[in-house]
């Protein structure tokens, strides 16, 4: 019996150092220590032996489940670090590696050069005003010098709501409301950025485009208030070697008016493409805002006068960027705008 018990022994060491897993360490504990275990069966045959032997395969047994156990508990604890060492190794992460960067969004190039222009204008001392797309015809028309028989309106062909409600077709509208806003109260300088509609769909017209116009009203004002605050203007938005050329023009709310040319920023006055052979770019309209208008915004003309002045967003970013079609300006292909 003795040796039966000391090849259990060695049988149940050998299979505990086999095993890899706390799950396989306990089978073993069971197969062997088990209620039905190895030990127990073989110690059930005790009773055959006699008075002096059993004592000493009992002690033999104790022994044997000891020194099992301490194996155990030895087995356990090692496999358990090693548990604790590939968990860490598997869950490690590798801070030194580079990170993604998040792609970081940028303005479209119409709202940069819409707040480019708004800095300038506050620079010289204007504030912004904005109003509604959705306006009466009254404001949009009536208010500007523009009569319902008047051939302006053609010119602007536009989308009606109902007979007295139109999507604006300038910013203008916004100054003849501020104009009734703060009458009789002067000076008035500000600016009006926003969206404008017009029945127009080419490659150099879109339905809705934007527009910047300024509206400045205080005493004394003159035309080379105009010319130096324009002056300024392209300075600033086109560069300081610019220089500015005005032309003799007709709009229905200015007397006189005036298109204002820059030196082309491409060929520097020289002549190319893109001027047509002239050195001159049209980037705006403007003039000495028409006594009528002054008086239907609750202004005594023979007490102040203004100037005012209007220009195209799309025209600006297409002169500044380099840009050959308007359409790219709305198609918004990012592989276009990322480029600003
Ligand atoms: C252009 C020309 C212009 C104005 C806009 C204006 C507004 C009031 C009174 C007088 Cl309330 N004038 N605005 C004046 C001259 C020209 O715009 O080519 N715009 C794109």
């Amino acid at each position: 019996m003795q040796e039966q018990l000391r090849a259990l022994q060695q049988k149940a060491e050998g299979d505990l150092l086999k095993c890899t897993t706390l799950e396989e360490l306990n089978e073993v504990r069971i197969r062997y220590m088990g209620k039905k275990g190895e030990l127990t069966q073989i110690l059930r045959g005790m009773g055959k032996l006699s008075k002096e032997e059993r004592p000493i395969i009992g002690s033999l047994a104790n022994e044997i489940r000891d020194e099992f156990d301490e194996k155990l508990a030895h087995i356990t604890k090692q496999i358990k670090a090693q548990e604790l060492e590939q968990r860490l190794e598997k869950e490690s992460i590798d801070i030194t590696l580079p990170g993604i960067a998040p792609e970081k969004g940028r303005k479209h190039p119409l709202t940069q050069i819409i707040e480019e222009i708004e800095e300038i204008f506050l620079g010289l001392g204007f504030t912004i005003e904005e109003g509604p797309e959705i306006e009466l015809d009254h404001y949009n028309f009536e208010a500007l010098n523009i009569p319902k028989d008047h051939p302006a309106r053609d010119m602007q062909d536009s989308f009606y709501i109902t007979p007295e409600v139109l999507l604006r077709t300038h910013t203008s509208p916004v100054q003849a409301r501020t104009m009734e806003k703060m009458k009789p109260q002067y000076p008035i300088k500000i600016i009006v950025p926003g969206k404008v509609y017009r029945r127009d769909d080419d490659a150099t017209h879109s339905p809705m485009f934007h527009q910047v116009e300024g509206l400045v009203i205080d005493k004394n004002i003159r035309f080379s208030d105009l010319k130096g605050t324009l002056l300024s203007f392209a300075q600033q938005m086109f560069g300081p070697k610019q220089r500015i050329r005005l032309r003799p023009s007709f709009f229905p709310f200015t007397e006189p008016s005036a298109e204002v040319d820059i030196s082309c920023v491409i060929c520097n006055g020289k002549g190319c493409r893109t001027c047509q052979n002239t050195g001159w770019l049209e980037i705006l309209g403007s003039g000495i805002v028409h006594p009528n208008v002054l008086e239907m915004g609750g202004y005594n003309p023979e007490e102040v006068t203004g100037f005012a002045f209007g220009m195209g967003v799309e025209r600006i970013a297409m002169l500044k960027y380099g840009i050959d079609d308007m359409r790219l300006l709305y198609e918004n292909d990012v592989r276009f705008l990322r480029q600003f």
